[in-house]
């Protein structure tokens, strides 16, 4: 039974819409997060609209969040409701899947309300800038970097009926009939100063998983990965009596019973934040999780953080083979790195938390390379809970995705071509003449239903479906269970 996305009542300055995910139709049998049974709907808050619409909220206008990431079945019945048009719409595309759905929303926008401006951005279509202004005559304007003094100074010029959107730092708009960018970094905020996040923007907020952001950006150069772009290498991270107080407003709203999830590029980098945080939130009778790098001194902090509630720890690993790491750009030291993760793995296990390891097969796999990852992944496997396995999308705006024709001279991958992928701006890559996408697919889902228990397996997912009460949890362990281990990747979708 679809949830009603929230029909929205009365006007207001700013809608902002989550599009739906319109993938192509195997993506619901894919491995790593992509993957997902029919049977159920991701129910995640997207942290990026959430954070704008409590930042203009809190500078003094109004503002609707509405979701329309189970389909956009009830985007007309959401419009139609409002009484009057609001000043402006702004949607937000995280991942390239949500792309044509960005596309159609804005088209119903505009078709309801011609006159109304529309602005996108998101981690997608920020660094394709001009070109999606090319592709959808229903857009006006995309945000390219972080969106919060961006919207506000959008919809203050929109107020006062005087548009000089160039002088807008980190926006791309359409100017006599052709386009055009102020490419300079917008300001940012500075995370502790950012009102707390109105969860209740978003209808039924209770069934997402509270979602509470630790820093924005990372400091590493993984040449696939689109930090790059957005944050150039730099970590902004909030004081650790700001994120206890964060958490805490999530916890008098949603109680003890989900697993809450601290978002991080990259988790616990300034070593002074970390005991200081545990110390903090370890009254607070939470269980949580995040992501990590192996290199900190985790094993001086895993207790106290584990005291504080941490449950669950997803490590980026990426590859077990030393020269795709080094391709990747992951790390300098390969050797150390991978040793570091069996080390911290087998701590982390003693310790009684779950693990799970994130891996890509990626561009300049073979044979020989993936049986190294096979191998470490053997390694390593009885100290780990959980495996996700994904195959590598060349996403745009990274170093990889410039790097690539050069790369694929020297290593053989390719990208895999097609009207979808063409349409969305990202390529599903071949990793290497002995390795083709299908292949990869293939392998990664099969690899991640070997080394994970299923139980873990959960574990490591359920902040990504809903955990509103006991009932709804079970439903969702079982069917995730079911559908992930009990029927092969082609009978999954047979329901
Ligand atoms: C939480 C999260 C999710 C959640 C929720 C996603 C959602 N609906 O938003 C879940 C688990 C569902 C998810 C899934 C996926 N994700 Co994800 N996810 C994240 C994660 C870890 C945190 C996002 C976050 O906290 N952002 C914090 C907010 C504040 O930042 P932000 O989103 O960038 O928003 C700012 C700006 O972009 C801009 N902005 C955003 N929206 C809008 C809208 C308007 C109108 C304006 C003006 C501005 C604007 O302003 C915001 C505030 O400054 C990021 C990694 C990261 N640390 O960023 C990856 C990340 C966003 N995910 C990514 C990917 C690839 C995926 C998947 C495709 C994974 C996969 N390979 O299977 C799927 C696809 C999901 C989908 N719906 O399309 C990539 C995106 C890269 C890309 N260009 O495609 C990231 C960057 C991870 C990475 N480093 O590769 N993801
Ligand atoms: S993959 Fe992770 S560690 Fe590497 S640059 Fe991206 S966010 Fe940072």
């Amino acid at each position: 039974m679809p949830i009603s996305p929230g029909v929205v009542e009365e006007s207001c300055d700013v809608l902002l819409i989550q599009p739906p995910v319109r993938g192509p139709e195997f993506v619901s049998k894919l491995s790593g997060t992509l993957y997902m049974p029919r049977r159920l709907v991701k129910a995640c808050i997207n942290p990026g609209i959430l954070s704008l619409g409590s930042y203009i909220l809190h500078k003094g206008h109004s503002a609707r969040i509405l979701d329309l990431a189970e389909g956009d079945a009830l985007l007309r019945v959401g419009l139609e409701s409002m009484k009057k048009a609001p000043r402006l719409v702004g949607i937000g595309c995280t991942s390239a899947f949500e792309y044509l759905g960005t596309l159609r929303c804005a088209q119903e926008c505009k078709q309801c309300w011609p006159d109304v401006p529309v602005i996108v951005g998101g981690q997608h279509v920020g660094p394709l800038g001009t070109m999606v202004l090319e592709d959808a005559p229903h857009i006006d304007f995309v945000c390219l970097y972080e969106g919060e003094v961006v919207l506000e100074q959008l919809l203050e010029q929109l107020i006062d009926g005087k548009l000089a959107c160039e002088v807008i730092q980190g926006l791309a708009y359409r100017i006599n009939h052709t386009t055009a960018a102020n490419r300079e970094i917008p300001k940012v905020v500075p995370l502790d100063e950012m009102p707390l996040l109105q969860y209740d923007m978003y209808p039924d907020f209770r069934r997402y998983t509270p979602y509470v952001e630790e820093s924005r950006g990372c400091p590493y150069g993984c040449v696939y990965c689109i930090s790059n772009y957005l944050h150039r290498r730099r970590i902004r991270l909030k004081s650790p009596r700001r994120i206890a107080r964060e958490l805490e407003h999530a916890r008098s709203l949603w109680g003890d019973i989900p697993e809450y999830a601290l978002l991080a590029s990259t988790f616990g980098v300034r070593s002074s934040h970390v005991l200081e945080l545990a110390d903090r939130i370890s009254g607070l009778g939470i269980r949580w999780n995040t992501e990590i790098r192996p290199e900190c001194h985790w094993e001086r902090w895993l207790p106290q953080l584990q005291n504080s509630g941490l449950r669950v720890l997803n490590f980026g690993v990426e590859s077990g083979s030393k020269e795709i790491l080094s391709l990747m750009k992951r790390t300098d030291l390969p050797d150390e790195f991978l040793d570091r993760v069996v080390d911290l793995l087998h701590f982390s296990k003693d310790l009684g938390l779950r693990t799970r390891c994130n891996f890509i097969v990626y561009a300049g796999d073979t044979l020989q390379t993936l049986k190294e990852t096979l191998e470490f992944i053997v390694k390593a496997g009885p100290h780990m809970d959980a495996i996700e396995y994904s195959p590598l999308f060349v996403v745009p705006g990274t170093q990889l995705e410039r790097d690539f024709p050069r790369l694929s001279e020297q290593l053989g991958c390719s990208l895999v071509k097609g009207d979808y992928w063409e349409q969305v701006h990202l390529h599903p890559c071949h990793p290497s003449k002995e390795v083709s996408f299908d292949e990869a697919v293939g392998f990664a889902a099969l690899i991640e239903r070997m080394f994970s228990s299923p139980e873990g397996w959960y574990e490591a997912e359920k902040t990504m479906y809903t955990q509103k009460d006991h009932i709804a949890m079970e439903r969702v362990k079982n069917v995730l269970m079911t559908a992930r281990f009990a029927d092969s990747g082609d009978t999954v979708e047979a329901d």
